[in-house]
């Protein structure tokens, strides 16, 4: 049993500003006199050392006098840990992993349809895969230069430094055009197409199909829909009959977004009647890419440092769960945006501020990120809060404020951005398009409660905010950096303020809850935020265990 718990000694780091290893940790609160040696720690250590290492500590307590974990009892080490909840999202995407079964037939149970989460469970039953304590000790030693240089991060998509759009007309036109390019071609090979100049020209009566954007969407006099698809040639009307199946797909449809549609002309040739109608979507045969190890990252978002809600207390006790036995596989931290509060961000959010200096908030969320352990690798997108244009796609944090947030040496990138971890493609959203899809959409099932279904839709539609002038504010750029162009194994948001947990055609579908209480805002629209929940996502099943930290 240590002497010290480990959470003890974190917080006499970080009040002297050390950020530390985990396994740092661990041996200070170990050894024979935790509060002298960290005092010696602290003097080996440089002092332009942001975080303690093992080495600082090994030197520091000397081979002798450090004694390892005790293999009994994880709750000895974990005195202060919370009592947390946990439950467990099962049913994964088949692996493909070395180790992967064979050509298992996914066909019957997409993760979508199977994923529940439950969150009664106490935590004594949590459901993680039975891996006794005594084995969770952390051997991370082997590792530590591999972990030092992001070796199993790699990042695509970042809008990041690459900002061409002036903002001018013609840079929406190109952006347009893109979207269009790239996503027409994952519908082209589905349907014989036919350009929109060339449906005129045609007999009527033909069978045709076309693909193209969704200029406008009308109900007719008698209750049909009438779309208007626009391509690089021009706009062709087509008329979804009310009493078809594919309606209920009409109720879906965004503006901007790139459908196909295939049926007959009218006997005039002026609009096409839609039989089937196609979105890009996602192959329902997608199989995941899976970490070779067991490894598992916390998916976070909306931190909300600044406002009078930010839970503090919550965000400690998950912190200082990080540093317990329990969470030693969770090795990588992801935030998907607002990690503070901001300031002028909603009408009369200054009321409610608790820092109002923009970059105290930024240096009070750096210290609530010290709380972390340091060898966990942090990975960062801002979001509609963050001091980051507001456009999508936004770039990463500026270099003042990279430097305020520096002592993790996070990799801090743009939203959206795919994040690959541990060779796990992992599409980073902050999430403004969800309020939106959730507005639009006609059914129940996409709702503030099911966030994950509405992230289905934005899967569905290949586009992270398919459409254009509503809250979702788009900056033209020459590429579309929205698109969703390589199938991700798992898509992670925020925004909402909500919990989601699911999948959808073997990709895992997470959205983060928040650590922000019910602000005034959301009483008034009565939005019951999931305030210090974690989902923590096993990297090599693509399970999710959603931790309570309240
Ligand atoms: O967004 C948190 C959630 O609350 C998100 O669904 C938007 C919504 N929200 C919060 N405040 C407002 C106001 N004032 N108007 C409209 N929608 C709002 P977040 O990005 O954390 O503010
Ligand atoms: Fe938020
Ligand atoms: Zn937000």
């Amino acid at each position: 049993m240590p002497l010290e718990p480990p959470v003890r000694v974190v917080r006499e780091l970080t009040s002297r500003g050390y950020n530390a290893e985990r396994e740092a940790v661990t041996l200070l609160a170990n050894a024979d006199e935790p509060a002298a040696a960290v005092e010696r720690a602290v003097d080996i250590a440089p002092s332009d050392a942001l975080t303690l290492t093992v080495d600082h500590v090994r030197e520091a307590v000397g081979g002798a006098e450090s004694r390892g974990p005790t293999a009994s009892g994880a709750g000895g080490s974990v005195a202060e840990s919370p009592s947390g909840e946990s439950a467990s999202a099962a049913n994964t995407p088949s692996s493909r992993g070395n180790n992967s079964h064979d050509n298992q037939d996914t066909g019957g149970r997409s993760p979508g349809e199977t994923t529940g989460v439950e969150t009664g469970a106490e935590e004594s039953t949590k459901v993680d895969s039975g891996t006794g304590s005594a084995s969770q000790q952390r051997t991370r030693d082997a590792n530590a230069d591999a972990d030092a240089g992001h070796q199993n991060l790699d990042i695509a998509g970042d809008i990041t430094g690459e900002s061409t759009g002036t903002g001018e007309y013609k840079d929406f036109v190109a952006t347009f055009r893109d979207r269009y390019e790239r996503l027409s071609k994952k519908l082209r090979g589905r349907v014989n197409h036919r350009p929109t100049d060339a449906l005129h020209s045609m007999p009527g009566g033909s069978e045709a199909a076309t693909v193209g954007m969704v200029n406008d969407v009308r109900s007719t006099a008698s209750g049909h829909w009438l779309v208007e698809l626009e391509d690089t040639n021009g706009v062709f009307p087509v008329l979804v009959m009310k009493d078809r199946d594919i309606a209920a797909h009409v109720d879906e449809l965004l503006t901007d977004e790139v459908i196909a549609v295939e049926g007959s002309l009218s006997s005039d040739g002026g609009i096409l009647f839609v039989d089937e109608l196609y979105f890009p979507d996602i192959p329902r045969t997608h199989e995941p890419n899976t970490a070779d190890r067991h490894v598992q990252a916390a998916l976070v978002s909306d931190v909300h440092v600044g406002s009078q809600e930010f839970a503090g207390r919550e965000w400690t006790t998950f912190a200082d769960w990080l540093h317990t036995e329990e969470a030693d596989p969770v090795e990588y931290l992801l935030v998907a945006g607002d990690m503070v509060e901001g300031v002028g961000v909603y009408p009369g959010q200054d009321e409610e501020l608790d820092i109002v200096d923009i970059y105290e908030q930024y240096e009070t969320f750096a210290e609530h990120l010290k709380d972390v352990p340091g060898d966990m690798e942090i990975v960062m997108i801002p979001g509609n809060h963050d001091t980051v244009r507001l456009a999508e796609p936004q770039p990463a944090f500026d270099d003042e404020l990279r430097d305020i947030m520096s002592a993790h040496d996070a990799t801090i990138t743009g939203n959206p951005s795919t994040v690959t971890v541990e060779g796990v493609d992992i599409l980073m959203y902050h999430g403004v398009s969800i309020d939106e899809v959730i507005a639009e959409h006609p059914g129940e099932d996409v709702s503030y409660d099911a966030p994950h279904k509405a992230m289905e839709q934005l899967l569905k539609k290949r586009h992270v905010a398919p459409q254009f002038g509503g809250r979702t504010r788009l900056a033209p750029e020459k590429e579309d950096y929205l698109v969703i162009d390589e199938v991700p194994d798992v898509f992670h948001t925020g925004h909402v303020h909500k919990l989601g947990v699911g999948g959808y055609h073997n990709v895992r579908l997470v959205n983060s809850g928040c650590w922000q209480h019910q602000t005034a805002f959301q009483e008034s629209v009565n939005i019951q935020p999931d305030v210090a929940t974690a989902p923590i996502l096993d990297l090599d099943t693509l399970d999710v265990t959603v931790r309570k930290f309240r």
